[in-house]
């Protein structure tokens, strides 16, 4: 049977059954799941499931299928990657103006972490006010191809045209805990997802979505996501890292498999010169590229256990 996980919860997930359309309480059964070893989490939300029910209510899976998509984040705490959403079609970097404020390398890194999906960025809490620089920044991005809308869950701008971009696709909302994505997916669906109040102390929202969530309604299909602090990009091949700017392909270098890092025969540092790329990219670019080559390839780790 295959399934759709709906929901993960240390290691008990929420399946919805393809065939017959009942939800399961699954488990992973045994050792039987080959496990990637740069892998935290084995199943995502989002993931389609293989395995068989053994009561009503309650299955195991044996095996996942590829996923066609991502969003993955480098657990500093584990060392390895952890997917957050699996096959979604899109995935919408939720943003906000000041409250948090607007970080643009935060923005960055989570373009950098999703794979395989369209990007849509999502400038919530436009009843906030959009400051000069911030309007500047969307409409470089705008530039760049990614999709940018306004919106506020208060004064309902930008609703009903997000709705529609929504429509007959599974959209993941990520972005920093605070910036309004589960009052926005309560907005779209009329659902009763729990939110917080931003602290006040640190600016900061708290921790109130604190697994993955698949919920859909009509056409519309969300995957919510735990809001995070940080972000880092997973551990990759650092090629793949250029496919989240698109500024950086084709770029005329002397050598093909260039990486950009500005040495001799490199294209990129004039193009920032003459101010053909941004510098902010670039140097968002080059912070990725550097976390990334300073981690120990996990061929390389000793084992541990
Ligand atoms: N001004 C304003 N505040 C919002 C908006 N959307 C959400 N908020 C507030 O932002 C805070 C965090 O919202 P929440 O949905 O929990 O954020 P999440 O951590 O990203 O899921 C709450 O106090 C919300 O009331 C908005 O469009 N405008
Ligand atoms: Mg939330
Ligand atoms: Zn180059």
């Amino acid at each position: 049977m295959r399934f759709q996980i709906r929901r993960a919860i240390n290691n008990i997930y929420q399946a919805y059954s393809l065939d017959n359309g009942r939800m399961y309480t699954a488990r992973i059964k045994g050792k039987v799941m080959k496990k990637d070893e740069a892998e935290y989490s084995p199943v995502a939300v989002g993931d389609i499931a293989i395995g068989e029910p053994y009561s009503d209510s309650e299955a195991l899976i044996v095996s996942i299928e590829v996923r066609r998509s991502s969003f993955r984040r480098w657990n500093l705490k584990k060392e390895m990657n952890q997917t957050i959403s699996a096959n979604q079609d899109m995935t919408a970097i939720v943003v906000s103006p000041s409250s948090p404020p607007f970080r643009p390398r935060f923005l960055d890194r989570a373009i950098a972490c999703s794979s395989g999906a369209e990007i849509l960025i999502i400038m919530n809490k436009a009843d906030d006010g959009l400051e000069q620089s911030v309007k500047d920044s969307l409409e470089l991005y705008r530039s760049l191809g990614f999709a940018v809308i306004s919106v506020s869950s208060v004064t309902g701008e930008g609703i009903e045209e997000l709705k529609k971009l929504l429509e007959g696709r599974i959209t993941a909302f990520v972005g920093q805990s605070g910036v309004g994505k589960s009052t926005l997916i309560n907005t779209i669906l009329g659902s009763q997802q729990r939110t917080g109040e931003v602290s006040w102390k640190y600016n900061r929202g708290k921790h109130t979505t604190n697994h993955a969530l698949y919920i859909e309604k009509g056409l519309i299909s969300v995957i919510d996501t735990p809001g995070v602090r940080e972000i880092e990009v997973p551990f990759e091949n650092p090629e793949l890292l250029i496919s989240a700017f698109p500024e950086l392909i084709g770029a005329p270098c002397l050598y093909s498999g260039c990486l950009h890092h500005g040495e001799d025969g490199c294209a990129v540092p004039d193009k920032v010169m003459c101010g053909d790329i941004s510098e902010e990219r670039y140097d968002s670019y080059l912070r990725m590229l550097s976390a990334i080559e300073a981690r120990t390839p996990v061929y390389q780790r000793s084992r541990r256990r």
